[in-house]
């Protein structure tokens, strides 16, 4: 039977076995070095950069824009949104309070000395350079679409569950919704010469080379397959109207629809394109499950984005007994558009259906209300569940996984009735 290799989880297993046959190529790391980090992975989900609930090292985030403790809470070199502070706001993240996710820090790169090199086996000639402005002669796409790190409330494993996990300690604000415009990514690979014996399509970055657990996994980068790659994937040069900031990616990033965040290679410089399938850090032993039900290799690689709801709501937040006032949030899924939200505001006993205030579009989140009168002083506990158009709606629970990805399960939001 003929594999189908555009089916995601067909094409992610695929390459898992011939990885571990030693048939796919290790981009750019010794393969000994990336069983190492791999053993270390699955005992203890260890290349986590910093362990969930242990206080972020006291470094400056090596960031351009701004991060004013109102709208950000900063997590070793990453910047979470504040979901209140998206309170009142429309339906894109602004870029004052976008969150940043670097695995090291935001390079200062100028548009007119930028080029992005294709180049790879898999191409009918040799390399092909792409100055600022031959990519923004393509015809431009312009799409809204989130973007969200595989780890967003990653903290909710320990908090909620009991449980230990590796990462960045996200509680629900590493995501955001931005306009995006640029080129499509297949126009690009086209004008390259793209072949058809291509498989893998491999986008770096330009920001330093990453270390950790004394090994260098080099600059970041992770293979997208090449059924992806020409799908729905834009190299985008503006942000909600702007050029793209520089905490961003800019001058170009990689914007993968619906997929996990590091899909979405910021600070691109150059694309692998190969006839062989390729293996990273950032697709063996980074971003799979590993964990109970899990094989010891891991799950195969992260594609899709889970489902999720935040209240733009600080947690903890006094609000004064009976007066009525509009409970808000945002809810999305990488799956489908969200289509229901229901809403608790007695910890789970009776839900009511929220108003939503955009149109469910994939790729997006919607915005939504509900009003609330709290009629006793104390504790409460307010939940958020949403449903995708797919029928999927969040759970009570998310199986553990040691990295903490995609937790899915429904949220308690903590207020004090006063
Ligand atoms: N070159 C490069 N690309 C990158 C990263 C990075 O550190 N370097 N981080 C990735 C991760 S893990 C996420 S979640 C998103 C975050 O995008 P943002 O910082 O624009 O919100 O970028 C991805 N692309
Ligand atoms: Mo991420």
């Amino acid at each position: 039977m003929p594999l189908d290799l555009s089916d995601e989880s067909q094409y992610d297993r695929v390459r898992l076995r011939q990885w571990a046959r030693d048939r796919a190529r290790s981009a750019g790391v010794d393969r000994r070095d990336l069983l190492k980090l791999f053993a270390a992975g699955a005992a203890a989900g260890s290349l986590g950069l910093g362990a969930a609930g242990t206080a972020a090292a006291a470094a400056l985030p090596g960031t351009v824009k701004p991060l004013p403790p109102e709208l950000f809470t900063i997590r070793g070199t990453n910047a979470e949104t504040n979901f209140a502070a998206l309170r009142g706001t429309g339906h894109l993240t602004p870029l004052d309070r976008f969150f940043v996710r670097n695995h090291t820090v935001t390079p200062r790169l100028d548009a007119n000395d930028w080029r992005l090199t294709v180049w790879g086996d898999a191409l009918s000639g040799g390399p092909v350079e792409f100055s600022y402005d031959r990519l923004r002669a393509l015809p431009a796409v312009e799409r809204t679409l989130f973007i969200e790190c595989a780890g967003n409330g990653r903290s909710f494993y320990t908090t909620q569950q009991g449980q230990q996990v590796s990462g960045t300690a996200w509680t629900l604000g590493a995501i955001g919704v931005a306009r995006w415009r640029g080129a499509r990514l297949s126009d690009v690979l086209r004008q390259a010469g793209l072949t058809r014996g291509a498989v893998d399509v491999l986008p770096r970055g330009l920001d330093d080379e990453v270390v950790t657990n004394g090994v260098n996994l080099g600059r970041v980068r992770r293979p997208l397959p090449v059924s992806k790659a020409l799908d729905d994937v834009i190299l985008a040069y503006e942000m909600n109207g702007e050029p793209l900031p520089p905490d961003h990616g800019g001058p170009v990033r990689v914007v993968v629809t619906n997929w996990i965040g590091i899909s979405s290679i910021k600070w691109v410089g150059d694309i692998e394109v190969s006839g062989q399938p390729l293996y990273t850090p950032w697709n063996t032993d980074l971003y799979r499950l590993f964990g109970p039900g899990q094989p010891p290799e891991g799950s195969a690689p992260l594609t899709r984005q889970t489902i999720k709801s935040a209240f733009e709501l600080e947690p903890g937040a006094t609000v004064p007994v009976r007066r009525t006032r509009l409970l808000t949030g945002r809810s999305w899924s990488g799956a489908a558009p969200v289509h229901r939200v229901e809403v608790s505001t007695d910890g789970g006993d009776h839900w009511q259906r929220a108003r939503l205030h955009d149109v469910p579009r994939r790729g997006s989140w919607v915005r939504w209300s509900v009003p609330w009168t709290p009629r006793a002083t104390g504790p409460a506990a307010l939940l958020a569940r949403a449903t995708d158009t797919t029928g999927r709606t969040q759970p009570a629970t998310t199986a553990h996984n040691t990295q903490g990805y995609l937790f899915d399960a429904v949220v308690r939001h903590p207020v004090s009735v006063v």
